[in-house]
């Protein structure tokens, strides 16, 4: 342990003793029940398929006081927080004892129906505030919930009485190491950040071994360069009532200088060890003998590992002692696996006790065979004093945590723009600039977000209206020096766009913490956010995450594909239309025109709001088109919503049909035309979702009710599909096994370069002669069977 001076809070306890003991005693079973729900997941239940069902008893057993303390007494209902994922069996535990979670539920870890492997909000209910797996993304989310805190609570659209919480999040220390971390830290000190705490698990252990000395050095030098307060629980009282005893002294400088590898090593050993490396190291110094041999081997042990993080009284000091909303750090040291026969040993990580291990433990916790799910079995305190004192947690004073937040009408349809050729993207700033003009509620409540992406994906015009979101009014500097500029960037507590640094990580994050704004705090909110196409791929893990929370929003990419044209390769989506076919909780559509694109804006407000409704992303294009000249009736409508319909009806028994989705729609008509002549009753499809489409097709498979088995039962039994999309040809191929029928897909596989887009659609074999290549190549083939 290398680290210098601790910074232990100044608050003197205001816990009464009693307080504590009672305290002590769930601690006590939280590390009992917490092993238990792993070991029975593992040994005692039957095993079907031979895998290692696993849970990580070493790292839950590394959080249970601070888990402890922040659950039964210092968080409240306002409050949200983010349990780092290894320690889920501590959290359930303790819910276990609330009375929020069954038995039966913890009897089933990890196996269907019961509690998760890692916390999660779809699965084990709304305790859940924030959902942890992938490391690093819960924790970097609580600095969104902050900030988004902050946008509606400025705006007094939380229950009234609703107090501001504060957004914990428990972290393991290896998750720093995390890259998405810092650019969170980083924005969330652009905007100034408040409210939120970050409770290191400072076990100096990661999966696979001990972490770095050096690294962690700079641990407090990060965090307070980005405004953070660093409050470090470095020692236990035992510990620090040990210091001032006489060779106390040396006995800290030995603590603080020793390498984290060797601390591990010798917490594992246990106390003869601790006293063989003390007595050949200050055996000289004065003090140092006595003050070891007043204490046996176990109690020896006890005193070394009487870290920060494992003594309730250092903990709940140092929590309660915090009262400011300025971010804050608490590293609190730890051990993994701290009170568990492999405490400190280096491969940990997934160990489990073996049955042995287990009999002796559960032996030490006083827990007779038969009790051993029993909430009060083994504890030193009357059931009824416990109970009583779990009636009065804060933090379970509210049945529910999560909140509910009335729905917005939408209008049944939004303008379409009067301009005839125009982009998908150009489009959708004009349709966003005129809701600027509304007053009807959800105008105010549709948030915008873009990682520096925000003029180029076309939200200019609404922002110039709406405003940035900031905390505190700042005017637009450029406008009072009278600078020209088409951008007015005036920021205030009312503005409606939350403009990010280039780091789309972030962008989903708060897309995600935005798009739970109604169960977190209560108020509704629209949230869109913007980017380009290519950088889902960036942000992916994110982006799956905030999906897999059901938080809802509208994703808007620009520019998507090849024809983003002189932009070349490196900007080129490919697998895009692929990602919106294969996420869950995300409905992908790609409009080719703009007034399905209006039609799909309304669609998407309505359906980020619906109980089952979901996020909707659509990949929108550049490249300024022809638009049709139609009255959009409600079949259209419908249709554009269901994803697609025939922009040339087939006629009855056609023998082939073209089907193309996005900006390739001028290519393709063209072809059509040229088609027409030579297959009379030929069909053009245009998908606007491929993505729905496919759902409804699989879900109502072999019944013949799907919206793609409607929309082809007029073509011949073998007529012939070309499709074309400027993303991967796979999106569309499977159209061929609706009805068993020949596909001729067009689409890009290869990465892409500059040029302009006749060129590009040439050389990959997009452009309007290779759509009649694959098709009278299509036909050949079907005359020859
Ligand atoms: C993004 C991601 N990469 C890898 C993993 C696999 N993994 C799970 S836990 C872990 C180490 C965690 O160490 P730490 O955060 O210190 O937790 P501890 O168990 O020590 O409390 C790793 C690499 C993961 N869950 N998420
Ligand atoms: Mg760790």
């Amino acid at each position: 342990m290398t680290q210098a001076a601790q910074d232990l809070p100044q608050t003197s306890s205001t816990l009464p003793e009693e307080r504590l003991r009672l305290l002590a005693e769930l601690e006590r079973k939280v590390l009992w029940l917490s092993s238990w729900i792993i070991h029975n997941a593992n040994h005692l239940r039957e095993n079907r398929d031979g895998l290692k069902v696993g849970g990580h008893q070493a790292s839950s057993a590394s959080v249970v006081t601070l888990l402890t303390a922040l659950f039964f007494d210092v968080l409240r209902p306002q409050d949200r927080i983010a349990v780092k994922p290894h320690a889920s069996p501590v959290l359930h535990a303790i819910r276990y004892l609330l009375g929020r979670e069954k038995l039966e539920r913890l009897m089933r870890f990890r196996s269907l129906g019961g509690i998760q492997a890692y916390p999660s909000r779809l699965r084990d209910g709304d305790d859940v505030d924030i959902s942890t797996g992938s490391v690093g993304l819960g924790a970097a989310m609580t600095i969104f919930a902050s900030l988004v805190q902050d946008f509606v609570r400025l705006r007094n659209l939380t229950p009234e009485n609703l107090g501001a919480g504060r957004m914990v999040a428990v972290v393991g220390d290896a998750e720093l190491d995390e890259g998405n971390i810092f650019e969170a830290l980083l924005e969330g000190w652009k905007h100034d950040l408040r409210n939120v705490w970050w409770v290191i698990d400072y076990n100096r252990q990661s999966l696979d071994s001990i972490v770095s000395d050096r690294l962690f050095a700079r641990i407090d030098a990060v965090f307070q360069s980005m405004g953070w307060r660093v409050t470090t629980l470095k020692y236990g009282k035992r510990l620090q009532a040990a210091f001032a005893e006489p060779g106390g002294e040396a006995l800290k400088d030995w603590i603080d200088a020793c390498p984290n590898s060797l601390y591990s090593a010798l917490t594992y050993k246990g106390g003869g060890a601790w006293r063989e490396h003390l007595i050949r190291d200050l055996g000289t110094v004065s003090g140092i003998k006595p003050l070891l041999s007043a204490r046996d081997d176990d109690a020896l042990h006890a005193l070394m590992t009487n870290l920060g993080g494992h003594d309730l009284e250092t903990v709940l000091e140092a929590f309660h002692g915090t009262t400011q909303e300025e971010p804050t750090a608490f590293i609190a040291y730890t051990i993994k696996g701290f009170g568990l026969p492999f405490a400190g040993h280096k491969d940990n990580h997934a160990g489990l006790m073996t049955a042995e291990q287990m009999a002796k433990f559960q032996t030490s916790m006083g827990v007779a065979s038969g009790e051993e799910w029993q909430p009060f079995a083994g504890l030193a305190v009357p059931e009824e004093k416990l109970r009583a004192f779990l009636s009065q947690v804060p933090f379970a004073q509210e049945p529910g945590r999560s909140r509910s937040a009335p729905t917005l009408a939408i209008p049944d349809a939004l303008p379409r723009p009067a301009e005839r050729r125009l982009s998908t993207q150009e489009g959708f700033g004009r349709i966003l600039t005129d809701i600027t003009r509304s007053e009807e509620p959800f105008a105010q409540r549709i948030v915008t977000t873009s990682p520096d992406v925000t003029v180029s994906t076309s939200l200019g015009g609404w922002v110039n209206r709406r405003g940035i979101f900031d905390r505190r009014a700042r005017a637009d500097v450029f406008r009072e020096e009278k600078v020209v500029s088409a951008q007015r960037w005036a920021m205030s507590p009312g503005g409606q766009h939350i403009e990010l640094g280039i780091a789309e990580n972030n962008l989903f994050l708060l897309l995600a913490s935005l798009g739970l704004s109604g169960p977190l705090f209560g108020a509704r909110l629209l949230p869109i956010g913007t980017l380009y196409d290519p950088f889902i791929q960036r942000g992916l893990d994110a982006l799956s995450y905030a999906c897999y929370q059901d938080a809802r929003f509208l994703l808007v990419a620009t520019p998507s594909g090849l024809t983003l044209a002189p932009e070349g390769g490196q900007h080129q989506s490919i697998v895009t239309p692929l990602i919106g076919i294969g996420q869950p909780a995300l409905l992908s559509y790609e409009p080719a025109y703009v007034d399905e694109l209006a039609t799909l804006l309304a669609f998407a407000l309505r359906h980020m709001q619906e109980p089952d409704g979901s996020s909707v992303y659509l990949r929108l294009s550049t490249r300024p088109i022809q638009q049709p000249e139609r009255a959009m009736t409600s079949a259209i409508r419908q249709a554009i919503v269901e994803g697609g319909y025939w922009l040339r009806p087939p006629r009855e028994g056609a023998e082939l049909a073209l089907i193309y989705s996005g900006a390739v729609a001028p290519e393709v008509l063209a072809a059509f035309e040229a088609i027409q002549e030579d297959v009379p009753g030929a069909g053009l499809l245009a998908v606007t979702s491929v993505d729905r489409l496919h759902r409804g097709w699989r879900s109502g498979e072999g019944r013949g009710q799907s919206a793609v088995e409607r929309l082809l039962a007029p073509l011949a039994k073998d007529a012939v599909l070309v499709t074309v999309l400027d993303g991967h040809p796979l999106a569309l191929s499977w159209f061929g096994s609706v009805r068993g029928q020949r596909v001729h897909a067009l689409g890009t596989e290869a990465f892409g370069q500059s040029g302009d887009i006749p060129d590009l659609y040439r050389a990959y074999r997009i452009d309007v002669e290779a759509i009649i290549d694959a098709t009278a190549n299509a036909l050949l083939g079907r005359a020859l069977e």
